[in-house]
């Protein structure tokens, strides 16, 4: 079946809220701009209209998001007791949605799964997965608008902070002018674009340089294939919690001969987090999902239970046939 022909269902969904009154929103482990724009316009839009509502994401915020309006109503764990609904945001499966996602489909009476991978794996009561979406926040702002919603500034700032930085600024070949009329709509309603660039996309930590001066050294150059590894000891001499590591595997990608860019890093002993991505032409998603990860064709990521010697063994001969073969 192909997703992308399947009409969403609007009205499903929107009976769904209307017929709740708790409701829990979460999304991924290691929340993006993405994950937190789309539970801060959704939370917010379901406060407007007089729900309970309750954000929770594994984890918790990340620091560099707090500049979104309803951000600290974001705990890493959701409150006691039941919802009406689970809404998850940005999650292709049940695992990624961690242990609030546990939570939420124990604890809630239904479940709405909104989400643009195209691994979605269609979890939950009510779906509404878009795989051409370039954004979770491009189909909440799809479905708001079908709703006759209205779109406060913090909603369309939480909007735009998804689209913006899930498409890395307008750069990655999803982009259509559809994708730019949404942002122009959003900026319209008093988004501002340069301030989701000056607090996602163009900032990083020290630290996190401290980090690429010690795996610069190990970068290599396969057949088009680059990659790296970021040793648990990295992490802890450079002194940042794995996951920020300032997006070390885009800027990989950038080299003129690489197809394909991968990250390999261990999160603590035996488990090594690959990050994968590629240029227009060369599919990660099908690799990722082969090694029980998922993602979308040119951005796609897994965890792999071994060491980072034998993840870079298993994976890179699989990356380097992609490489050879794809563009086709
Ligand atoms: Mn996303």
């Amino acid at each position: 079946m192909n997703l992308s022909t399947v009409a969403p269902n609007w009205r499903a969904a929107t009976q769904a809220i209307q017929q709740s009154e708790r409701v829990l929103i979460a999304s991924h482990i290691h929340p993006d701009g993405d994950a937190i724009g789309s539970m801060l316009a959704l939370g917010l839009y379901l406060w407007q209209q007089g729900k309970d509502v309750d954000l929770a994401v594994d984890g918790g915020l990340p620091n560099h998001l707090s500049f979104l309006e309803g951000s600290a109503a974001i705990s890493d764990m959701p409150k006691p007791g039941n919802w009406d609904l689970f809404i998850s945001v940005d999650s292709s499966d049940e695992a990624r949605t961690g242990k609030s996602g546990v939570m939420g489909r124990e604890r809630a009476a239904r479940v709405l799964n909104i989400d643009h991978h195209t691994t979605n794996t269609q979890f939950g009561d009510v779906q509404l997965v878009i795989p051409t979406a370039v954004s979770t926040t491009e189909i909440i702002y799809l479905w708001l608008q079908e709703m006759n919603a209205h779109f406060t500034q913090p909603i369309a700032q939480a909007l735009l902070t998804g689209l913006t930085t899930d498409t890395q600024g307008y750069r990655t070949d999803n982009v259509t002018a559809e994708t730019l009329a949404i942002a122009k709509h959003l900026m319209e309603l008093g988004a501002s674009l340069s301030l989701i660039f000056q607090q996602t996309l163009n900032t990083r930590s020290y630290a996190s340089v401290l980090l690429w001066q010690r795996v610069m050294p190990a970068i290599q150059l396969q057949d088009g294939v680059i990659y790296t590894r970021i040793r648990h000891v990295d992490w802890q001499e450079s002194g940042i919690a794995p996951n920020q590591d300032g997006g070390l595997v885009n800027y990989l990608l950038q080299v003129n001969e690489a197809k394909i860019a991968a990250l390999f890093s261990e999160i603590s002993a035996g488990e090594i987090k690959i990050e994968f991505r590629s240029v227009s032409g060369y599919d990660v998603a099908q690799i990722a999902s082969s090694l029980g990860g998922g993602g979308h064709q040119q951005a796609s990521g897994t965890t792999l239970h071994c060491s980072i010697e034998e993840a870079i063994d298993q994976v890179i001969p699989l990356l380097r046939a992609e490489a050879e073969s794809g563009n086709t």
